[in-house]
């Protein structure tokens, strides 16, 4: 019999929503349980659209039915001025913590859920300083959700990762660090993760060869979502005509990130600048002013405004 169920950020957004309705399906499919637990980040956006609210009302409820009791803890995304918006819930009969942590005692020992980085969180962006040690010496199993990856800190304390690919910071090679995942605590303690079959793969290549070569002749719609990082700026320039011509169907635009500040700019186009001191800004500018294709130079400023905004 499994006692908790836990989920990590689910990021419900209403581009994803077929995505984000397999996923779910397959997670009812991995069984009931005592208790189901959100990590937080229900929502994407701090303030949901209609259908998004539709959408999320329609899938709690169901959780409520499927699960004996549904916790939800606080994640960043779901407060917009000052108010928790997955409050409503509340009306579900759902478990609404207005804390981005929560922390049950259980026959096997005390569990943690919270929503934010640890010292070591390899997303650490925000300089978290408390080690995930802090935690592992108080509880039998810690989760915690905020960082989009899988982590394990230790056999006990976890990052659990979104269930679904939310940006391309996710990108990971080899899996399983990049794998999405759910796991469960049976009622004598046990723990296992479940990998889920359902949400669309990230998939990133260096070129349209390459995205051709991955893709063949499928005729069907892609889902995945796709990368191109051009790592000079030769292949970009030489791609950026076939790219419009691709004979594939995206279920999604597929995004491209020129990635040569460092490989080219610096290094081919002016040796004075220190890569460190300048933003990226900067950088871009000192590269535009010494291309000479005209057309191209246009197409590149455009996109470099949007890209350093
Ligand atoms: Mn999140």
């Amino acid at each position: 019999m499994i006692d908790y169920s836990i989920i990590g950020d689910i990021h419900i957004d209403e581009r994803f929503l077929v995505e984000l309705d397999l996923t779910f399906n397959e997670i009812l499919g991995l069984g009931r349980s005592k208790k189901a637990v959100f990590l937080g980040d229900i929502f994407h956006k701090n303030r949901p659209t209609p259908l998004e609210v539709q959408f999320t009302l329609k899938w709690f409820k169901r959780f409520k039915e499927h699960y004996d009791e549904v916790i939800v803890i606080l994640g960043n995304h779901d407060l917009y001025g000052g108010l928790q918006t997955t409050k409503i819930f509340q009306y579900l009969g759902i478990t609404v913590i207005d804390k981005a942590l929560w922390k049950p005692i259980t026959s096997y020992g005390s569990l943690f859920f919270g929503h934010f980085f640890v010292a070591e969180s390899i997303d650490n962006y925000s300089g978290a300083t408390m080690s995930f040690k802090e935690l592992e010496k108080q509880h039998k199993y810690v989760f915690l959700g905020h960082q989009h990856r899988f982590q394990e800190f230790s056999r006990t304390v976890y990052h659990l990762g979104s269930i679904r690919y939310v940006g391309f910071g996710e990108y990971h090679k080899p899996l399983p660090l990049g794998l999405k995942k759910i796991a469960q605590i049976d009622t004598k303690g046990e723990l296992k993760f479940i990998a889920l079959k359902s949400p669309y793969p990230l998939v990133q290549f260096n070129s349209a060869k390459e995205l051709s070569n991955h893709y063949g002749q499928r005729s069907a719609i892609i889902t995945d979502k796709v990368r191109i990082v051009y790592e000079d700026f030769d292949t970009y320039k030489n791609d950026i005509n076939t790219l419009a011509t691709l004979p594939y169907i995206f279920y999604e635009d597929i995004k491209v990130k020129l990635d040569f500040k460092n490989y080219n700019i610096v290094k081919n186009y002016n040796t004075t600048l220190n890569p460190s001191q300048l933003s990226t800004a900067e950088v871009v500018s000192k590269w535009l002013e010494s291309i000479e294709d005209d057309e191209v130079k246009e197409i590149l400023e455009k996109e470099s405004k949007f890209l350093c905004d």
